[in-house]
């Protein structure tokens, strides 16, 4: 019999859940940068900070979004696109932090894609309520490179669906420092976020951040 005195708290210990071909829940990937991480999305929101964007059918999402890299995603009443510049000061995004390329590389080789360079990642921020509809991530050049999804702040569900809009997704609850790889065969599945319920987070107060790297070009 072995006694173990010391177990590690369940929420820090770092384990690998497949979610389907080409899809991984990394769990607590990022607790231990949350650190650094936090304090590097400090200084990109300073720079562009969060807001809501206007979809091209004319509503305001109920998320917050930022960007920081080579290349950023808005959408305005004239539709969807990726833009070097950020339309609220008109001067390019804040450059993507070492901590989060490391970060991101470091995630997706662990799902099985090396070698992944981000140029550009994707910040959200929901407040209880938002949510986030089933949708693609296809607007990049670049569908060889996977989607690497890191969770910080409350907790939420992450819906996980299949290559049509029809199939019924998977619910994935997703807590602070989770980390949710998807390329190859499932690269273009659907996926989405329930309204996130109110709750208060030590390190992030009343919000989930989501960090979204893409490799666009
Ligand atoms: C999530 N986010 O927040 C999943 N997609 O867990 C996304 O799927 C996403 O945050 C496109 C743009 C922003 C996002
Ligand atoms: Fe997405």
């Amino acid at each position: 019999m072995s006694l173990d005195l010391f177990p590690e708290t369940p929420a820090v210990t770092e384990r690998k859940e497949p979610l389907a071909p080409g899809a991984v829940v990394l769990r607590a990937f990022a607790r231990s940068g949350e650190r650094t991480l936090i304090e590097a999305l400090e200084s990109v929101i300073r720079r562009s900070p969060f807001r809501c964007m206007t979809t091209p059918g004319g509503y305001r999402m109920s998320v917050a979004m930022t960007n920081c890299g080579d290349a950023g995603w808005v959408t305005d009443p004239s539709g969807y696109r990726y833009d070097a510049l950020d339309p609220a000061s008109a001067e390019r995004w804040p450059a993507m932090p070492q901590v989060f390329r490391e970060l991101a590389a470091h995630a997706a080789a662990e799902a099985g894609f090396p070698a992944f360079v981000p140029d550009a990642c994707l910040m959200s921020r929901y407040e209880p309520g938002a949510r986030l509809s089933l949708h693609q991530d296809k607007d990049e050049q670049d569908l060889e490179s996977p989607i690497v999804s890191v969770s910080l702040g409350l907790p939420a569900v992450f819906l996980f669906g299949g290559q049509r809009r029809a199939e019924r997704p998977r619910r994935v609850p997703l807590s602070h420092g989770d980390v949710v790889v998807w390329g190859g065969p499932a690269r273009l599945r659907f996926h989405g976020v329930q309204p996130l319920k109110p709750g208060h987070h030590p390190m992030l107060g009343v919000c989930r951040i989501n960090l979204s790297f893409r490799k666009v070009r």
